[in-house]
């Protein structure tokens, strides 16, 4: 497959003024009758027409109401039109029915024929449902269009079948009998469009926005899933009211609807007007979800409600430009969760994600711009990368302006690009004209990949302290060398007893190295660097362990405070792998001094008390030159959890009992602060008590928070055998509880037994390899327990192998995905790479394996 170029974008030669569709609904044979209205572009070189089509049966095409010839060419047809405005008519047939790849319109659930011969009984037989799929290039799938961002145009859907409930994009236009019609008056790219039928109910409720103007809100569900569905409508209210009020954005259609659907590749689609939600990142109940799940959905709600105004009504030209969208909203997201919840613990959580997700990737064989130059398939850039670091770079960028300037920007950037299709440099543009600043270097963050490394020494002579600063950005794949970027570092000084001698402050660092000094201090003061994490870099300072430990009683910032903390236990965890001295003791203390400070937020000291992953210290080690063993780090973070628990031991009981919630569930911040502190503590109590307290706490817990994690310790303590089978049998309808079921196993195996576990259960009768979110939870959890995954005879290897190639033929995005599984694979022993290399050869070997993955292993492969 060739890859595409970003520099050899040139306009539409055609821009299309009205799209009219009728969609006659039908399993195996819908018709897809299209009426197009197309002008030729002024501003286009080309008069060449040409529509992208993939997998359409045509039945016939008309141009200004005559038959016309068209060539099949590369991705779609040809056709010779007249140089002035004409209207375009097709009619064509798909088949959604067989659509196993999830992209364009296809029906869930798909198996269900299967699982009742199969006796597959958490799978209940219900009748399939039609949803699309569109972004980014699924529009192609449904009819002949040009499937391109910048082409923008008003859409008029009639569907005609016999489903219960039929919908579409914008507002409804009129019904009668087995039909309906929708227009969306709103110009939109073809990737934002969407068609809804099947037996569904909706949730109402309204939202007034801030000009008076009355919005129906419905969202969907299968019957049965209607006790699901209220946190979701709050939360979308709670967003429509944050866009109004933080950014200024009103809502712009009659309705707004959202509807939950179970096979579904990504989290959720912000379809204009008809968001198109995966059910686990909509549906919830105190019940059947955890505080980690309600706290998902929310942010995934407001995400892609945000989108109506960072998405849709300002698009992005071309794929290259998707963190347009994608970093932006992210940032906008994060901000409301942080403004709803707490801002501390948000900010920390997304930083835990980043460095998890993001870094792991800008550090191995994927790393990619945030503005890439050139990909294959787009599909594989919903990345990390594009997403997180893109929203971190929206962070600096306000940093940088601060928030006055950085609201004037926005509101610029809506008033001048309202309705357009715009690149990452429209934007750019619009902060340079409304701050004054030149951005050129900043640029940069979007154009180099790679995660910087900060380097800082420091200097004390009588009264001037000084930072010195080194930033290097190692090489990536097809750019060796790296020019500084500008980086904002927020800087805070401490006095000896922790107050603070000099506020944060944001030195704004744009040379490879680079010395700031602070004058006039009567002693020397303790550093809090990069406070609130103000730049996606990777700090290398040499500090002493007892500077650690003091930041992490004092610091003002809580992000480093939870920062200094987590360094702590990476040096105690790298010692015990390496057999080097460790600063255990003195981190020891320092944890129970934080857990037993009831000052501090449950939330935050349940974050203090996470043990940093496996594939984090994998990567620590790898950067100073060791080799890492999964083993290894898996026997060192079991014995400093063993130390932990032993160390705490007399602090537990008060503080287990400090933590129970006696009010009725309900999923804020404080609650769920409480419980993840509960449930910190509870592995603690587990090492001890050889499950008691979790069995106790297994016996009478009312919600899935506390059942679940009562279970994952009983998982730990050998005692999970009656449990895992009540838990099954209670959930066994309940395809979201399941997922949980299957993923809970496999992430508390032991390292040996992991790939056993997951063989085990792919046999079960509910495993479907068919259903995302069943894959996910089976093979996803695996590739996250690396001890597992990367066992030294490469069993984990094979066995997702195997898997992978037996999936792509049904969903190549999905198999794709979940190949960078293998993306660490240069981190380890010459042995390990082997076994990896001829596994990643092995897929490239298959008959017929989709671009998708031939494009990301052949890339990890490299
Ligand atoms: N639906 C995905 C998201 O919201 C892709 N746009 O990020
Ligand atoms: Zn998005």
């Amino acid at each position: 497959p060739q890859p595409i170029y970003l520099t050899d974008y040139t306009p539409p030669a055609y821009l299309v003024d009205d799209v009219h569709l009728t969609f006659r609904l039908d399993p195996t044979a819908t018709r897809v009758i299209s009426r197009i209205s197309f002008r030729p572009n002024p501003d286009a070189a080309s008069k060449r027409f040409f529509l992208h089509g993939e997998g359409l049966k045509l039945i016939s095409s008309r141009v200004d109401g005559s038959d016309i010839d068209v060539r099949d060419v590369e991705n779609g047809i040809e056709a010779d039109v007249p140089d002035a405005p004409f209207v375009w008519e097709a009619e064509v047939e798909i088949d959604p029915k067989n659509n196993t790849a999830l992209e364009g319109l296809y029906m869930s659930p798909q198996d269900v024929g299967e699982s009742n011969a199969s006796g597959r009984d958490s799978l209940p037989a219900i009748k399939p449902m039609y949803c699309t799929q569109c972004e980014a290039e699924g529009f192609r799938k449904i009819t002949y269009y040009p499937d391109r961002p910048d082409v923008m145009a008003p859409f008029t859907v009639r569907i005609e079948g016999d489903e219960p409930v039929m919908l579409s994009n914008g507002n409804p236009t009129g019904e009668g009998d087995g039909w309906c019609e929708w227009t969306d008056p709103w110009p939109k790219p073809a990737y934002l469009f969407a068609l809804v039928a099947g037996d569904l109910v909706a949730r109402e409720d309204s939202f007034t926005t801030m000009s008076g103007k009355h919005v129906d809100l419905k969202l969907w569900v299968r019957p049965g899933d209607e006790g699901k569905t209220a946190f979701g409508m709050e939360a979308l209210k709670k967003s429509m009211k944050w866009d109004e009020e933080v950014y200024g954005r009103e809502y712009d259609l009659d309705i707004f609807q959202i509807v939950a659907v179970s096979d579904f590749n990504m989290g959720a689609m912000e379809n204009k007007g008809l968001n198109i939600f995966n059910t686990s990142a909509v549906l919830c109940s105190p019940e059947t979800s955890t505080d980690a799940n309600f706290e998902r959905i929310e942010a995934i709600i407001a995400h892609e409600y945000f989108h109506n105004w960072t998405g849709n009504r300002i698009t992005c030209r071309d794929w290259f430009q998707l963190s347009l969208k994608e970093g932006l909203t992210v940032f906008r997201d994060q901000s409301f969760t942080a403004d709803v919840r707490s801002e501390a613990v948000a900010r920390i959580s997304d930083v835990i994600a980043l460095r998890g997700r993001q870094f792991r990737e800008d550090n191995g064989p994927l790393a990619h711009q945030v503005q890439p130059d050139s990909f294959v398939e787009i599909n594989n850039f919903y990345t990390a990368t594009i997403y997180e670091k893109g929203a971190e770079i929206i962070r600096m960028l306000k940093t940088l302006v601060g928030d006055d300037a950085y609201r004037k920007a926005l509101d610029l950037y809506f008033d001048r690009h309202d309705g357009q299709a715009c690149t990452i440099d429209d934007w750019l543009t619009v902060f340079q004209d409304s701050t004054g600043r030149d951005l050129t270097q900043f640029k940069r963050w979007y154009k180099q990949a790679g995660t910087p490394r900060l380097d800082v020494t420091e200097n004390w002579d009588d009264g001037t302290y000084q930072l010195t600063f080194t930033q290097t950005t190692p090489p990536t794949p097809g750019q060796d060398v790296k020019e500084p970027f500008l980086i904002p570092i927020a800087v805070g000084l401490l006095g000896p007893n922790g107050d603070e001698v000099q506020a944060t402050k944001v030195l704004e660092m744009t040379e490879g190295t680079q010395t700031f000094t602070f004058e006039g201090l009567s002693y020397r003061p303790t550093p809090s660097i990069l406070r609130h994490f103000s730049a996606p870099v990777i700090l290398t300072r040499e500090t002493p362990p007892e500077e650690r430990a003091f930041l992490f009683a004092h610091d003002t910032d809580a992000f480093n405070r939870w920062e200094a903390g987590r360094s702590l236990a990476k040096e105690v965890l790298v010692g015990l792998v390496t057999g080097e001295d460790t600063p255990q003791s003195l981190y020891l203390d320092a944890l129970a001094t934080m857990l037993r400070n009831d000052d501090l937020d449950p939330a935050f000291r349940a974050l203090a008390l996470q043990m940093p992953g496996e594939d984090d210290l994998a990567q620590t080690l790898f950067d100073a030159g060791v080799t890492p063993d999964p083993d290894a780090i898996h026997n060192a973070a079991e014995t400093l959890k063993q130390a932990r628990a032993e160390h705490l031991q007399d602090l537990l009981p008060r503080l287990m009992a400090d933590m129970e919630v006696t009010e009725p569930f309900v999923s804020n911040a404080e609650q769920s602060g409480k419980r993840a502190l509960g449930l910190g503590l509870l592995k603690l109590a587990t090492r001890l008590d050889g499950g008691k307290a979790a069995q106790a706490q297994w016996d009478r817990a009312d919600n899935m928070t506390l059942s679940l994690g009562a279970l994952a310790c009983l998982l730990d303590a050998g005692k999970a055998e009656g449990p895992l089978a009540t838990f099954r049998e209670r959930w066994k309808d309940d395809a979201l509880v399941m997922d949980k079921w299957f993923m809970l196993q496999i992430m508390h195996a032991d390292p040996e037994d992991a790939a056993a576990t997951v063989e085990r259960l792919t046999e079960d009768p509910a495993f479907t390899m068919k259903n995302p979110n069943r894959f996910r939870s089976v093979f996803g959890a695996f590739a996250g327990h690396p001890a597992g995954f990367h066992q030294k005879d490469g069993s984990g290897y094979r066995l997702l192998a195997d898997w992978l190639i037996r999936l792509d033929p049904l969903n190549p995005q999905i198999t794709a995905r979940m190949s960078g599984a293998f993306e660490t694979w240069k981190r380890y022993d010459a042995d390990r790479q082997g076994l990896i290399k001829s596994e990643l050869d092995r897929i490239l070997a298959t008959d017929g394996l989709s671009r998708d993955t031939t494009e990301m292993v052949t890339r990890i492969r490299n």
